[in-house]
């Protein structure tokens, strides 16, 4: 099988280094002729624990890049699926694009494979009609097929080889051509399935962490007000054993949780409520965390936010994703109110995002006496002696516990 990975992003670059790192023909593609570049010259385009050494096993394989679609068996789709934040529906814009380019060049019988998470139903509503409109039919001129990314950014290329995968097909010996290609890397159980089981699949898993953190998210806001240890509750109730809930933090970002449960509610607006409920109360924690600073300051007699800053931009620890961050949208929250804009810091965002942002830490520290722990990076561990004697906002309970540290 000779693969092209469409699209050469946070999913579909180590997924492409995967796969020819496992021994397959490997063509990225990717519509930005600078990747290509920085990608030939063996430059890796993000940072991902393990993506290096990745990088190198695939280069010793079979993988190379380049700005044209080439002929292929295996076409694997990894194009972004943004949303329209006023419908709640997703854009499909970019897989009908990238579908429509192989269909321009692929031969008859070609596999195409969506990886992007798309919402139950986008394969029907866009992608066959594509298919339509050329006289092509789905199952003999060419094979459709949905394999959704399941691996989490910090630990991707473990679980790329570890988590159990699902494969969406029309025809169940199609699922199994696939299957034997992601087999070649992926040691979990690969599960087949028609395509809008494993659409809708997807969608579910992501949505079930969101409502879960929701939950975590309430139980904060309800032990803040009587003063309990939210942290303690969880985890004595996480010792039963059917009981699992996540932690509390100070909102859901990255482009998949943040995002993946709004297409349900998009779809289902009547019955999607306790989904959009979920949605809500995260969204709703960078304005909770802006009132637990304001509580703090009080406290301390601090009459301005000069001189309180964020830790951390990114949308979660040790990675230098910052799609939908919840520092993002407290400092959007925060520039509509006050002037300056507050003081933000984070080692993983070598760009200036934002108005008095710091790229050294001890310059950081020197300028601000509140520090509000947005996102957990390993590197807090080495700041913490150097935050002795300032105030801190905890809201991801890494700091540990002492005067002058405060909590959700
Ligand atoms: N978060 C909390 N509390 C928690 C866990 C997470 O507040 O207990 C926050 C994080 O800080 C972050 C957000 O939620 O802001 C999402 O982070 P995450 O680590 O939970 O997940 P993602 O978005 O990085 O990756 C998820 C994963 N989905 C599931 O675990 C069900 C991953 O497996 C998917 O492949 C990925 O979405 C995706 O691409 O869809």
């Amino acid at each position: 099988m000779k693969v092209c990975v469409v699209g050469m992003g946070y999913i579909g670059l180590p997924t492409a280094l995967m796969m020819a790192a496992s021994g397959l023909e490997v063509i990225g593609t990717d519509y930005d002729e600078s990747k290509i570049q920085r990608l030939t010259r063996g430059e890796i385009t993000f940072e991902e624990k393990g993506l290096d050494a990745l990088f190198a096993r695939a280069v010793n394989g079979r993988i190379s890049f380049s700005g044209s679609y080439p002929a292929a068996d295996l076409y694997v789709v990894a194009v972004p699926t943004p949303y329209d934040a006023l419908s709640r529906k997703i854009d499909p814009s970019y897989v009908v694009s990238a579908v429509n380019n192989v269909l321009d060049i692929c031969g008859k019988g070609a596999i195409i494979s969506i990886e992007s998470t798309i919402s139950p139903g986008t394969v029907d509503r866009f992608i066959r009609p594509i298919l339509k409109q050329r006289g092509l039919e789905a199952g003999k001129d060419v094979h459709l097929a949905h394999t959704p990314e399941r691996i989490i950014p910090g630990n991707m290329i473990y679980e790329l080889e570890h988590n159990a995968r699902t494969i969406g097909a029309d025809l169940p010996e199609i699922g199994e051509k696939v299957k034997a290609v992601y087999a070649s890397f992926c040691k979990g159980e690969i599960v087949i399935t028609d395509i809008r089981t494993a659409e809708m699949t997807k969608v579910v898993e992501n949505t079930f962490r969101d409502v879960n953190i929701a939950f975590a998210n309430e139980l904060a806001k309800i032990c803040r007000q009587d003063n309990m240890d939210v942290y303690e509750i969880i985890r004595i109730a996480n010792k039963h054993p059917r009981v699992n809930i996540l932690t509390p933090g100070p909102g859901v970002g990255g482009h998949c949780i943040s995002v993946d449960p709004w297409f349900l509610v998009g779809d289902y607006p009547n019955l999607a409520n306790l989904i959009k409920q979920a949605r809500l109360i995260n969204d709703g924690m960078p304005e909770y965390v802006l009132e637990r600073t304001r509580q703090i300051m009080v406290e301390h007699g601090l009459k301005d936010y000069n001189r309180i800053g964020f830790y951390g931009l990114t949308y979660k620890e040790n990675v230098d994703d910052v799609r939908e961050s919840p520092t993002l949208q407290l400092l959007e929250s925060m520039k509509r109110h006050l002037a300056p804009p507050p003081r933000v810091y984070d080692p993983y965002v070598k760009q200036d995002l934002t108005e008095r942002q710091y790229h050294d830490p001890d310059a950081f520290l020197k300028d601000v006496d509140l520090v509000v722990v947005m996102v957990g990076h390993d590197e807090l561990k080495d700041l913490l002696p150097k935050l002795r004697d300032k105030l801190i906002l905890d809201t991801r309970n890494v700091c540990g516990d002492g005067e002058g540290i405060y909590k959700l």
